[in-house]
């Protein structure tokens, strides 16, 4: 049908009491309509991304329905809402899960087959909204998607970068950066709000001065600049609820007063210049994943987006409540990482400069608001942000952290009196060197509650980094395991994996994914087994498909599919990785005729441009690949695939189709991982070491289904300690040796022989990861891997039992002991129509 109506309709009543085919005739007069008056065309001049625009505005009209009535809801029941800070939300495509949300996809599918439009074709137009670097990003976009399936009021604020993380480019085996455009054709699913723009100031000095008809002296900051942030809304659909909450990122503007300035002056550039310092702040993602940037942008960006927020939540509190009183009644504030941990000092701030607070009942409303989450142990990602920067960018803010400290300090003198070394490790200032505020240790003192991210990390971070904080409030500290929603990751990612398990045990593991245990009642029904293990096998084929489209590489579906993806890091210990593919390569070399179990070895991540080792890596990667991808000994035995610009949507192609997932790292050091939780979920088996939530994973799953190798987290502390030699092992394991020299013998690097030289460095010189004090062992369990793949029943047996036992990793689980222990919420379910 092509007629169209003036007003463009919404899928209105599209699943509500309508019969199927009134439905989908709805569903495809929306498309019409949206493809007319949202994109200005009819069917004859449509290209797919009109078509895709449409779609997502139907979608996205139904949403906003919903939205309205949650807003209502929530406003009517007072509800206290949690306030989820993060710098990055990397949220992923979003029509495919609008439509999962919302029960529409099937539905869309036929609706749109009728017109002759394939759903997966649209889907693919979408361009990926990459506003985050890794795990901690993405952590905060699972938690979005259980905050509104629990009926959780929420918010989540964040950045409106102009460009996310950049598109990974591979030229001649090296990473190469190219911008990431992903705004170039509009972003159908923000709303921008001008009317909620907010002012935030930046520079200047403060200075003291008496209010009229008041003793007390005041403070007040005379900022240098000021910046506009008007907020872009995006609606977060849950499943199966009429809840939908709000990801609010914020746009840096230029504030007008400011400009206006300068054109009177007649300084017309003098004046766009100015416009375009301040549309910086939000214009890219720092692309570094846990190490701090030292860059003044980077904490412009920190406070600009917690200090937006920090109104938005004030605002919307005195609507709703009058005063700020009982602001830690209805608001409770998470802090993702020491990222947005400035926030402490803001609240602090406005409670005393502009709302009149005193200093004691100020500091107890911001410590029962805040909550901290510290992501990681590694004390490179320690932010630290030097007193003179600070001062000069947020000069009241320098004065209120002074202030914090020095109560602080009096307290714990009080309690350690003669313990200087202690005072000056709680300090928030570090001294000795450069003058440096310490974010973690501010977000530790602002905040009521603590957490670490999966039971070991929150142990190494009462034992180590955060000791002291521990031994002065143990009651501050918690776990709160990680988890991934399942919507994404099993039933969008998956159609064919979820289907059969819901034809199984029926769908509630949608929503409560501990019933995945019911899985294991059907273990010895082969019939099933057959069904799970033909639906892997059809993954890996589309996968094998979509390797040769972007690679051109060549893969035998067959193979054991053993995946590593995630941010190219040395701790991560992909290199651990490439070193076991030349091992096998060697072997394969050297006695042809022997029997293998045929790899195929997938690699995907970025390295941050900054991190020359990690891009090392991704050339070492992509020359074995070269190699060994070439070599007709090894054909259809072994082959080696570097996917360029791993992000979430790949991320959906590999996770079901993976037999083994690689979790590599050296022990004590990756704080959880989320990408081992979402392999097991679709049926991989984990070759990992004893870190992060690994440790809980093969407890879940049990020893027996888990590849276990390496040191402990114990032991890698006392080898250090003792001092480890790695040339030792290069002396004592001749496969060992023999793979380095490989790669010293610049196999690898044709032309270019000393290209490779600072891995063998830093693998022979002090190995600071430990790769080879755990190489032997990795080879060996890789050996038992093979040999369980070679027994495919016992193999898919394990796979499945992977898949029952991961129920505890859904961030259902996670989210409801967040609102439960540290955020005191209830669900507010808002009534269908
Ligand atoms: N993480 O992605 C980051 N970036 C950081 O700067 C610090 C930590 C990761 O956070 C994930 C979510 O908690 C963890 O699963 C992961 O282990 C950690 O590296």
């Amino acid at each position: 049908s092509n007629t169209t109506t003036e007003v463009p309709l919404s899928l209105e009543s599209a699943g509500v009491a309508l019969d199927a085919e009134a439905q989908v005739s709805q569903i495809q007069q929306a498309l019409v309509n949206n493809l007319y008056w949202v994109q200005g065309k009819d069917e004859q001049f449509a290209n797919a991304h009109d078509y895709y625009t449409a779609l997502a505005h139907s979608v996205r009209n139904q949403l906003l329905q919903k939205r309205i009535r949650t807003a209502k809801t929530y406003a009517q029941e007072r509800a206290k809402t949690v306030y989820y800070m993060s710098a990055e939300f990397l949220m992923g495509r979003q029509l495919g899960n609008g439509l999962i949300n919302l029960g529409l996809y099937d539905t869309m599918r036929h609706a749109l087959a009728d017109c002759g439009l394939d759903l997966d074709e649209l889907l693919e137009r979408e361009a990926e909204p990459g506003l985050g670097n890794g795990g901690l990003g993405r952590l905060a976009a699972c938690f979005m998607d259980s905050l509104t399936t629990l009926n959780l009021p929420a918010v989540g604020y964040g950045i409106r970068y102009e460009f996310g993380i950049f598109t990974q480019l591979i030229r001649q085996g090296h990473q190469v950066e190219a911008p990431d455009k992903w705004l170039s054709y509009g972003n159908p699913w923000e709303i921008a709000r001008p009317d909620y723009r907010v002012e935030i100031k930046f520079g200047g000095h403060t200075e003291v001065y008496k209010k009229d008809g008041d003793d007390d002296y005041q403070v007040r900051w005379i900022p240098a600049q000021t910046v506009i942030g008007i907020p872009h809304d995006v609606p977060v659909p849950g499943y199966g609820t009429e809840n939908v909450n709000l990801l609010r990122l914020w746009k840096a503007e230029a504030g007008e007063a400011f400009d206006l300035d300068a054109f009177n002056a007649g300084d017309y550039f003098g004046a766009v210049a100015n416009k375009m310092i301040s549309e910086n702040i939000t214009k890219v993602l720092y692309p570094n994943d846990e190490t701090r940037q030292g860059k003044e942008l980077r904490l412009q960006q920190q406070y600009f987006f917690v200090a937006c927020s920090l109104q938005d939540i004030i605002r919307l509190h005195l609507r709703d409540h009058g005063s700020l009183e009982n602001l830690a009644e209805f608001a409770a504030i998470q802090l993702n990482d020491t990222h947005p941990a400035i926030g402490v000092a803001e609240l602090m701030r406005l409670l005393i400069d502009e709302y009149n607070f005193e200093w004691a009942a100020a500091w107890q409303i911001t410590q029962r608001t805040f909550g901290y989450t510290n992501h990681t142990l590694m004390p490179e990602a320690l932010e630290k942000w030097s007193v003179d920067l600070f001062g000069k960018l947020l000069p009241r803010h320098l004065e209120i952290i002074y202030e914090i400290n020095h109560r602080f300090l009096a307290q714990v003198k009080l309690r350690y009196p003669n313990d200087p070394d202690r005072l000056e490790r709680l300090s928030l200032i570090e001294e000795g060197g450069e003058r440096r505020v310490r974010m973690a240790n501010l977000a530790c003192v602002g905040s009521h509650a603590i957490n670490g991210v999966a039971a070991l990390h929150t142990e190494l971070l009462k034992q180590e980094v955060l000791q002291d904080f521990y031994e002065l409030w143990p009651d501050k500290f918690s776990n709160k395991t990680n988890g991934i929603t399942p919507r994404r990751w099993l039933l969008q990612c998956n159609p064919r994996l979820a289907q059969l398990i819901s034809e199984t045990i029926g769908d509630s593991w949608i929503t409560n994914l501990d019933d995945l245990k019911q899985l294991e009642a059907h273990l010895d029904n082969e019939v099933f087994r057959h069904a799970w293990q033909a639906i892997k096998q059809e993954n890996k084929w589309s996968l094998a498909r979509y390797i040769h489209d972007t690679v051109g590489i060549k893969v035998n579906p067959d193979s054991m599919f053993d995946v590593q993806i995630k941010r190219i890091h040395e701790y991560k210990r992909q290199l651990m990785n490439v070193l076991h593919v030349i091992t096998l390569y060697n072997r394969m070399v050297q006695n042809p005729g022997d029997h293998v179990v045929p790899r195929t070895v997938i690699f995907g991540g970025k390295a941050a441009p900054g991190y020359a080792m990690a891009k090392l890596v991704v050339k070492l990667v992509n020359a074995v690949a070269d190699v060994v991808n070439n070599d007709p000994i090894v054909a259809g035995r072994l082959k080696v695939v570097f996917l360029p610009n791993y992000n979430v949507s790949q991320a959906q192609r590999l996770f079901p189709a993976s037999d083994l997932s690689e979790q590599i790292s050296t022990a004590g050091m990756e704080a959880s991982g989320t990408g081992n939780m979402k392999f097991a979920l679709n049926g991989a088996l984990t070759i990992g070491t004893l870190d992060g939530a690994n440790v809980e994973i093969r407890e879940e799953v049990g020893a027996d289904n888990f590849f276990l190798f390496g040191l402990t987290t114990e032991q890698v502390a006392a080898c250090k300690a003792v001092g480890h030699n790695p040339w030792c092992y290069y002396d004592t394991n001749p496969e060992l040796k023999r793979t380095l020299d490989v790669i010293a013998s610049g196999l690898f690097s044709p032309g270019e022989p000393d290209l490779f030289l600072p891995i063998l460095d830093s693998l022979l010189v002090d190995d600071p990861y430990m790769v080879m004090a755990d190489f032997a062992a990795y080879v060996q369990c890789q050996e038992h891997v093979s040999r369980t793949y070679e027994d495919r029943d016992r193999w898919v047996r394990m796979a499945i039992l992977n898949t029952a036992r991961i129920g505890k990793f859904s961030a259902d689980r996670t989210i409801a002991d967040y609102a439960r222990e540290i955020w005191k919420v209830k669900a507010v379910p808002v009534a269908g129509e």
